[in-house]
């Protein structure tokens, strides 16, 4: 019963490689994605056919559509992700981990005759400028034309990636089938030895848009760590400071921890009237090497936006709204009756009615059997726009060398413990830092909400490889980077006896980031705690802004006694590597615990001019 798929290209291997897959998924036909317009008209007006696209109001929201996932199939599922080394070591003990063998075996059983009745797609793409030396290739087979609109806003897709892959022949395989989008044939599958990803069974974002967290960090961060380079869960921004000069930084926070915001945030108008402005160059990931000038480059190996809608609107992030107006589209949020979306948090009234994230009819105030609010959008629902929609998107997007960065920053969203911004006291204590951050859980991915988990880097659900070994990797890196970035933490979230919280948060984090670029000019004093400097009340600009007193010095506040008990959670996590821990982290340690021992006895903060 052997189909004959045609499918040209120059390039042998690649056409023997999709017509086995196509062999193996039994689609009706093979199509290349050619990146083009005409195609991705027609991919649309199929979709919305087939009911998997519904188009928005295009008076409104030209180019617009919805798009509904399965309920059972909302966020990444960690659970069902996979590094598949040939040895099990190599994954480390935060990764879950399956022979090659045992996880081609099983996932080849559900991808068998998984595209019946539909289309391969084959889309190339390219993560970063088609041609940059910080570039990777990828080929995505999907049966989804979801997955295939969104790819094409996401990446570089088309023709030209074929002609490079004709050149070079490196590039990642990526096979995805939603097949029946049963939750238990799922599995999202690395093989970094194999440079190759295999998902099936979902139809979610960050589990089927395969350039993004699957190659763009797990595949990608192995491959960097090989040749030297960082792939990272960083936004990358520009910050115009007054005296016309833009200096770049790069933020790790977790998964729905405000990155996506801190990119493209419009000065508060005390700063903005001293002539700070914004450039946006990416929010979720960040590609970055040494150059020959010894900085750290990064470039956004993205060309789209994966945003989380709940929340977004005209004064958390004036940009995005202006971003999502058109060729945008939406996932699991409120279809309203005059065909515009909705979402817990975006501008305007609440809507009387509308059809909600699991296409039921929806108004406000509904309750589920348990008495729980019926949400009209999922709390992780997302939109995909193109990042040269945003109003504030740099100028260097497209530069083959991206931007040098001259500040790194980590930072989580914990209620107590960490104050709204410390500095490292070197590369070393910086990574000690990165690899001890931890957050409170959200709704990006499965799992208990609020819930403090460490999440080094916010690399945790995307390392590829052994985390023992990627601290490792950072350290190492310091060899190499002659003008290092100075690394630092903040801490957006911090509440009050009320629940409340203390910071704004939002525009007024560009306050922090102005004292980051100070620090990194050597232009204000710190003040030297356990944990490291932080600012001096009066060295936080907060022009403009209503913070009652005494709310500043509270957000600074290093509590040596929960530090403490903060390293009780930093051991135990670090003991789990053994002793491939890189023993500099242990001394990190050690050194921090004696200084939080030593002031607790003393005056906890001493003034030191740090200039
Ligand atoms: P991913 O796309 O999942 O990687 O998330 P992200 O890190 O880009 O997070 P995003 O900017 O989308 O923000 C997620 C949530 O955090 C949204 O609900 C925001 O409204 C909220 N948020 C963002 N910045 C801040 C802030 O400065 N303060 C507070 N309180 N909330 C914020
Ligand atoms: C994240 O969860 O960190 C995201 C969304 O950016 S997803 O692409 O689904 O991973
Ligand atoms: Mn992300």
């Amino acid at each position: 019963m052997d189909k004959k798929y045609k499918f040209a290209t120059r390039n042998k291997a690649l056409k023997d490689w999709v017509i086995k897959m196509a062999h193996l998924c039994d689609p009706d036909a093979i199509i290349l994605v050619d990146g083009s317009q005409e195609q991705k008209s027609k991919l649309e007006k199929e979709a919305v056919t087939a009911g998997e696209l519904i188009p928005l109001n295009q008076d409104v929201l030209p180019g617009c559509y919805l798009h509904r996932t399965n309920i059972n199939d909302v966020a990444r599922t960690e659970h069902l992700t996979y590094i598949c080394s040939r040895k099990k070591e190599d994954v480390g003990p935060t990764n879950n981990w399956m022979s090659p063998e045992a996880a081609y075996k099983k996932a080849r059983e559900f991808f068998k005759g998984s595209m019946k009745g539909r289309n391969m797609y084959v889309i190339p793409f390219s993560m970063g400028p088609v041609g940059s030396p910080f570039s990777k290739i990828g080929v995505e087979l999907t049966d989804s034309r979801y997955v295939v609109l969104n790819m094409m806003i996401m990446t570089r897709v088309g023709i030209d990636v074929i002609r490079q892959l004709e050149k070079e022949n490196k590039y990642t395989k990526c096979l995805h089938s939603i097949a029946d989008l049963d939750v238990n044939r799922r599995l999202i599958l690395h093989f970094p030895e194999d440079n190759t990803i295999w998902s099936v069974g979902s139809g979610y974002g960050g589990n089927v848009l395969l350039g993004k967290k699957c190659l763009g960090l797990r595949l990608a961060s192995y491959m960097a760590k090989k040749e030297k380079w960082f792939a990272e869960h960083m936004l990358i921004m520009g910050i115009e400071e007054p005296n016309g000069r833009i200096k770049y930084i790069a933020a790790a926070f977790p998964s729905a921890c405000g990155k996506t915001n801190l990119a493209m945030l419009i000065p508060p108008e005390g700063l903005r009237r001293k002539g700070y402005r914004i450039w946006t160059v990416g929010d979720d990931i960040s590609w970055m090497r040494v150059d020959s000038d010894g900085s750290l480059w990064a470039i956004n190996p993205e060309t789209g936006f994966f945003g989380v809608a709940p929340g977004t609107n005209s004064t958390s992030n004036p940009s995005m709204v202006e971003t999502i107006k058109k060729n945008t589209i939406y996932t699991n949020v409120l279809l309203k009756q005059d065909g515009t979306v909705w979402w817990e948090g975006s501008d305007g009234d609440v809507p009387s009615r509308g059809i909600n994230w699991q296409g039921l009819q929806w108004k406000p105030g509904m309750s589920d059997n348990h008495g729980e609010p019926v949400l009209a959008a999922h709390p992780n629902a997302r939109f995909t726009a193109p990042l040269i929609q945003c109003p504030t998107i740099s100028y260097r997007l497209e530069q083959h060398h991206g931007v040098p960065i001259s500040a790194i920053i980590f930072g989580g969203r914990r209620q107590y413990l960490a104050p709204l911004v410390y500095e490292s006291f070197n590369w070393q204590h910086g990574v000690f830092v990165g690899a001890t951050m931890a957050s409170e859980r959200t709704a990006a991915q499965y799992g208990k909400l609020g819930e403090v988990r460490r999440d080094p880097m916010a690399m945790l659900p995307f390392c590829g490889y052994d985390m023992a070994e990627y601290f490792r990797h950072w350290l190492d890196m310091a060899k190499r980077i002659k003008r290092a970035p100075k690394i630092f933490h903040v801490n957006w979230f911090r509440i009050d006896e009320n629940g409340k919280f203390l910071w704004p948060g939002y525009r007024e984090n560009l306050r922090v980031l102005e004292w980051i670029l100070s620090r990194c000019d050597n232009e204000v004093d710190a003040v030297k705690t356990p944990i490291g400097f932080i600012p001096r009340a009066q060295d936080i600009d907060l022009t403009g802004l209503q913070l009652k007193s005494g709310v500043l010095e509270k957000l600074l506040v290093v509590n040596n006694k929960d530090w403490l008990v903060e390293l009780d959670g930093i051991s135990k996590f670090f003991k789990q590597f053994k002793n491939k821990l890189p023993k500099e982290l242990w001394n990190e340690y050690e050194a921090l615990k004696s200084r939080l021992e030593r002031g607790s006895e003393r005056k906890p903060d001493t003034v030191r001019g740090t200039k």
